[in-house]
């Protein structure tokens, strides 16, 4: 009888043990999961390309604090992890694994094509969906990841842009096609290339080292090839330079270029020689009504926005507004809402085909005037 009494006392306290165990789990991961809703923003926050991550951070801090002011998400508030991939992509890969680790509820990131596609992997096998509001390279979503989307354009759209405005506006004939080497700046230079296939002279085609600050040895091989123009696939610290030295060569062709070249940060580091430069990106938002609310906010907050400001800022509300209406943080089901959704956003509707990208991303030349970018059509 005290035996039994023993072996009930035991299993009695066995079954303690247990349940306080659980208890303690159950709170853990309860307060864990309950208490906030991480979300990641990844980019290059320091080094050349700083301007854009921080361009990222604040488009998605604006966001977030608007959806924090009106109760967050699924009741929560949402918390930003920022990270800094310094547009390296080994770093990307970093970035990406720490972000998962901290149970990041979705990411908006990265800048870099070059960063996003190797980190888009790490987050697919972890199953939570990554928007990059800027990486334009068509690899990204070619790779068939479910969980992975863009708001902006490819660059298969954006190099044929550009080659049709050389033909037809610039009359270009002996085209001179210059890249940096990455994963975007090599694209963009080979979609353009490709585009101009039969209607104009590739009469050079070379690459610089991203990074580097003298660019006059190859600038002179370029100008001796007597191009009418000379296209750019990279980011704006090298294009600025790019310009500068070019026209302190004597090179008068003009420069055309993408998206990651039309920042403030390319005035200001070519100066005078900017004047002329063309570049493809999408329309100006000045110009898109539903835009203004966003702008208003952004500026009073900010100062002058980023080209990707509103990008990063759109695809904020496209990933909480999916972990909202899908009632859960589970990165299938967001994504599986991401897709079917449609998102109207300060850029105006935003959709997605089944690859992750938007079915609509019209691009245009801009041109530098005075000082300024200006939209051209
Ligand atoms: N699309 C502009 C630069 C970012 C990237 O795609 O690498």
């Amino acid at each position: 009888m005290a035996e039994n009494r023993t072996i009930s006392f035991l299993q009695f306290l066995n079954r303690l043990v247990f349940l306080v165990t659980c208890l303690i789990l159950f709170v853990g991961c309860a307060g864990k999961e309950t208490a906030v809703i991480k979300i990641g923003i990844a980019g290059p926050m320091t080094g050349d390309q700083s301007k854009m991550g921080m361009d990222f951070r604040n488009g998605v801090q604006l966001a977030v604090e608007e959806w924090n002011a009106k109760g967050g998400v699924l009741g929560k508030p949402v918390q930003m992890l920022v990270e800094d991939d310094q547009r390296d992509p080994k770093q990307a890969v970093s970035v990406a694994n720490k972000l998962v680790k901290s149970g990041v509820a979705g990411v908006i990131g990265h800048f870099n094509s070059s960063c996003s596609i190797p980190a888009s992997r790490v987050y697919a096998e972890a199953k939570i969906p990554m928007i990059t509001p800027a990486s334009t390279n068509p690899q990204l979503t070619d790779q068939g990841l479910p969980m992975v989307f863009r708001v902006c354009g490819r660059d298969d759209q954006q190099g044929k842009v550009a080659a049709d405005f050389a033909v037809e506006n610039l009359k270009a004939r002996r085209i001179a096609v210059l890249h940096d080497k990455t994963t975007y700046g090599q694209g963009l230079a080979d979609e353009f290339k490709r585009a101009l296939a039969g209607r104009a002279e590739v009469v050079y085609y070379g690459s610089i080292i991203q990074g580097d600050r003298d660019f006059r040895a190859v600038l002179t091989t370029l100008k001796a090839k007597k191009p009418d123009l000379y296209f750019f696939g990279g980011i704006y610290p090298d294009a600025g330079l790019l310009a500068r030295q070019a026209k302190e060569l004597g090179l008068t062709a003009p420069m055309l270029s993408g998206d990651g070249t039309i920042d403030v940060k390319f005035l200001e580091i070519a100066g005078p020689a900017a004047e002329g430069t063309s570049l493809t990106f999408s329309p100006d938002p000045a110009k898109i009504p539903t835009a203004k609310a966003f702008l208003e906010a952004y500026h009073k907050k900010f100062g002058p926005h980023g080209p990707y400001s509103i990008y990063a800022y759109d695809a904020t509300y496209v990933l909480l507004s999916a972990i909202q209406e899908a009632g859960t943080t589970d990165g299938r089901k967001v994504s599986e809402m991401i897709r079917a959704r449609i998102h109207q956003g300060a850029l105006g509707t935003i959709r997605f085909d089944a690859k992750g990208d938007v079915t609509q991303a019209p691009y245009v030349v801009w041109i530098t005037k005075g000082g300024k970018f200006e939209e051209l059509r």
